[in-house]
């Protein structure tokens, strides 16, 4: 039986203030490493910004904006093996550039357009869920399954702090630590579940306690900080590839941003709070420590960031370049055998659209 270690209280951190707070180094990272993590960064917050400013324009659909979620994203995937498999929530659903995915792929997911979809084992990268924590039993029993075969591979689930509280959370955690399944379990705690603050969603003290109960490791880590993400994401790995088990790691940030384009959280947010934050975003952090250790220069912060506007520019040209959705997909593709109404309602839609 795996020992437990009793949920780590503080948050871990790496980045310091650059006043009182030092920076600490992460054992094992080179430069070099410390500049792809700062390009994963850069990457994944043009891709959440432009995605905005698409929504606003009427290019892409409802949004789940991410922003200030980046270093919990980039922090974890850096810490993985390409063999690993990745379990996305919407909050994630851009993870798929930092294992080259084309923008245009998931813009077309975000436009609703078949083009939007990959097969997962192209990527080692599962379906963006929607449904609130049915992919964790999902990762789970993948996870389970690396194991059974003997393979090395591990598997890691994203999920936000209201889905801590649903079933299905429980029971791919509960599941995965009994079969000992090589799961990393990452919630990205946001405090807030759409509109319901964290505070509102459990007696537990921390939501790492949840770990305990199961038999797991829980870790609490600065979720605006890449190298404290990166650094428990490794060792959450470490243990699943020893035959140890799963690992809760539970990201604290505070959501910065609505949840989604559809909502307007001025009727629920604490906007000083929200500014304050802002202030202290993950990829300025990030900037301050790569500058204070004398690796990110102006020049090379603006070609990181001209290079992943023109990928979006690029991928948003290829995702508008295709052509219409056969609208006969949603009929075809939900039952084997289709009642007898669907017929009806296709060409009813194809009258609606003019086709
Ligand atoms: C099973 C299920 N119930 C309800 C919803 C509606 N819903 C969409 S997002 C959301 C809040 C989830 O909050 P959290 O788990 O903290 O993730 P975050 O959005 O903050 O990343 C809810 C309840 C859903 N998508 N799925
Ligand atoms: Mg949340």
């Amino acid at each position: 039986m795996a020992q437990v270690l009793p949920a780590e209280r503080d948050l871990r951190r790496v980045i310091g203030d650059g006043d009182a707070i030092p920076d600490r180094k992460v054992e094992g990272l080179t430069d070099h490493d410390l500049v792809e993590l700062y390009r994963s960064l850069i990457l994944l917050r043009t891709y959440d910004e432009r995605s905005v400013v698409y929504h606003s324009q009427g290019r892409i659909g409802t949004y789940a904006i991410y922003w200030n979620h980046e270093a919990m994203q980039a922090g974890s995937v850096y810490a993985l093996d390409e063999d690993d498999w990745i379990f996305p929530s919407y909050r994630e659903s851009a993870i798929g550039l930092l294992r080259g995915m084309a923008p245009a792929t998931i813009l077309s997911w975000w436009r609703g357009h078949p083009s939007g979809w990959w097969n997962p084992a192209d990527y080692n990268l599962a379906s963006i869920c929607v449904p609130i924590a049915t992919h964790v039993p999902h990762a789970a029993g993948l996870a389970w399954g690396k194991r059974l075969r003997g393979e090395k591979a591990c598997a890691i689930a994203y999920f936000g702090d209201g889905a801590t509280s649903e079933g299905a959370f429980h029971e791919g955690a509960n599941f995965a630590a009994v079969m000992r399944a090589p799961l990393v379990l990452f919630c990205n705690n946001n405090g807030w579940a759409i509109s319901t603050p964290v505070e509102d969603q459990t007696r537990a003290e921390t939501l790492a306690d949840k770990a305990v109960g199961y038999g797991m490791p829980g870790l609490r880590v600065d979720g605006t900080d890449v190298l404290a993400v990166f650094e428990a994401t490794r060792e959450a790995v470490e243990r699943a590839r020893a035959g140890e088990g799963p690992t809760f790691i539970e990201a604290v940030s505070y959501r910065a941003a609505p949840h989604a384009t559809a909502d307007d959280p001025k009727a629920y947010i604490d906007l000083a709070r929200v500014e304050q934050e802002k202030r202290k975003e993950c990829v300025g952090r990030f900037e301050g420590y790569l500058r204070r250790a004398g690796i990110l220069t102006d020049e090379m912060a603006a070609s990181t960031r001209a290079e992943a506007e023109q990928a979006m520019r690029d991928g948003i040209a290829a995702a508008e370049a295709e052509p219409p959705a056969d609208v006969a997909l949603v009929f075809e593709n939900a039952f084997v055998d289709p009642p007898a109404s669907f017929a009806e309602d296709l060409a009813e839609l194809k009258r609606v659209l003019g086709e």
